[in-house]
């Protein structure tokens, strides 16, 4: 078993204390960090179609969760570029009634390493905390909105709903998340979508150039 697919199946039992020193062993071999992310990724798929069949419940999903989690955490010095452009403040949170983070952190570290400044409200956020934020914070140019649940997407539609209502302007809104696509970010009046991290950074430096 090479050292990714050993990464790959140990995110998948929630072996949050070994992961991290499996990547950095697969690190030193000189596999890319995009591939064992990639790997890590699919192991989420993996997890979540034993969730969806009933093979497994919420705690094994958690633990997995977790050890997807601390791997992100070695990856990320190999992930983020030291970028001293700046592209004004992203204010990013996963929306209200949604607790998912690992690919809303994926994200987070995507735009950073674009050359945003980035200020993470976390999980289960409010419209009017997403409002606050850019309120609260000098120079917003993006707001970005993550979901996972087919059941939190419109909680996406009143938050840009609330974030037009408020006035405020001078930035963009970004939507994504598994359940969403470009169609629906198109009807809830976001102003751009993007399927995976990388191409998030990609659609947030086109947005606000
Ligand atoms: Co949950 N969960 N979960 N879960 N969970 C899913 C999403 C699910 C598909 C599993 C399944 O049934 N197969 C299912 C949703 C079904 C649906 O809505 N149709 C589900 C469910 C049902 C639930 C609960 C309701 C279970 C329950 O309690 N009965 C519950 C809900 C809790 C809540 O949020 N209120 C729940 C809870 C949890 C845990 C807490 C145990 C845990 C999350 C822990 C955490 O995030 N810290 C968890 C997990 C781990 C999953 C799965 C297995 C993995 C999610 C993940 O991290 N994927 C997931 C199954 C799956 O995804 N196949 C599942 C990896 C991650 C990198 O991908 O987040 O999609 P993702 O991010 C990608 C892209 O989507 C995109 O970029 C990322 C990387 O390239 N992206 C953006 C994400 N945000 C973006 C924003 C952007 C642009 C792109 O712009 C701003």
């Amino acid at each position: 078993m090479s050292k990714i697919e050993e990464v790959k199946a140990n995110v998948e039992k929630g072996k949050a204390k070994i992961v991290p020193g499996l990547i950095q062993e697969a690190l030193d071999e000189g596999n890319a960090a995009e591939i064992i992310l990639q790997a890590m990724i699919d192991s989420m798929g993996v997890v979540g179609d034993r969730f969806s069949a009933g093979d497994i419940f919420v705690p094994e999903m958690l633990m997995a969760a977790k050890a997807m989690s601390k791997g992100v955490e070695v990856l990320k010095p190999h992930l983020v570029s030291d970028n001293t452009s700046s592209l004004g403040t992203c204010v990013i949170g996963t929306v209200e009634g949604d607790l998912h983070d690992i690919g809303k952190n994926l994200v987070k570290m995507m735009l950073e390493s674009a050359g945003f400044k980035m200020v993470d409200l976390g999980v289960d956020v409010s419209a009017s905390k997403f409002i606050d934020a850019v309120k609260e914070n000098e120079n917003v140019t993006l707001v970005a909105c993550s979901g996972l649940l087919t059941t939190t997407m419109t909680a996406m539609r009143s938050t840009i709903q609330a974030l037009k209502d408020s006035g405020l302007s001078g930035f963009k809104v970004i939507v994504g998340g598994a359940p969403v696509t470009a169609e629906y970010a198109a009807e809830i009046g976001a102003d751009g979508f993007a399927p995976d991290a990388g191409s998030a950074a990609v659609k947030a430096q086109e947005l606000v150039k």
